[in-house]
């Protein structure tokens, strides 16, 4: 089955929106199998935004992200990269539908609540990023 990195950004962190961001992509269908809260590092963050180096808004993004604590999560479900992407909205919550969670929460298009991943292949690699395998959990969810 198809997982998908969530982070739940620093912005949405600091206003105790986590809640209900989870219940967003839980009442989309998605299996919610690894969370944690950390902090990154300049280092860490700049591995996980590596294909945004150099564009105006790097050092910025990077400032952002590591400024706060985050909530990493994996979810699991048919087309989950897909389906997560769709409940998130587009990356400037002006242009993101009402209903999705950055068009609800979002506050610009840095500071957009939810980070997550864009293909299933980045998935694989941003997953590895931030959790092991024996912190992946492995079960049915009772309809
Ligand atoms: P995505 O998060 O929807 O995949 P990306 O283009 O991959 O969007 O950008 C990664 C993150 O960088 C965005 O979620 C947002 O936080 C930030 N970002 C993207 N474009 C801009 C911009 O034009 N100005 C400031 N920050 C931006
Ligand atoms: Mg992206």
């Amino acid at each position: 089955m198809e997982k998908t990195l969530i982070l739940i950004k620093p912005d949405a962190v600091i206003r105790g929106l986590n809640g209900a961001i989870i219940d967003r992509f839980e009442k989309a269908g998605l299996k919610l199998v690894a969370l944690k809260m950390l902090q990154l590092s300049k280092e860490m963050a700049g591995r996980h935004y590596a294909v945004h180096a150099g564009k105006p808004f790097f050092a910025g993004l990077i400032e952002y992200i590591t400024s706060a604590p985050i909530v990493a999560l994996v979810f699991e479900g048919d087309k989950a990269v897909e389906l997560a992407r769709k409940t998130m909205g587009a990356t400037d919550p002006a242009k993101a539908g009402k209903g999705t969670i950055r068009g609800d929460f979002g506050e610009n298009i840095e500071r957009n609540s939810v980070h997550g991943s864009d293909s299933p292949e980045n998935a694989g690699i941003e997953i590895k990023l931030f959790f092991s395998g024996f912190e992946q959990m492995d079960y049915q969810l009772k309809k």
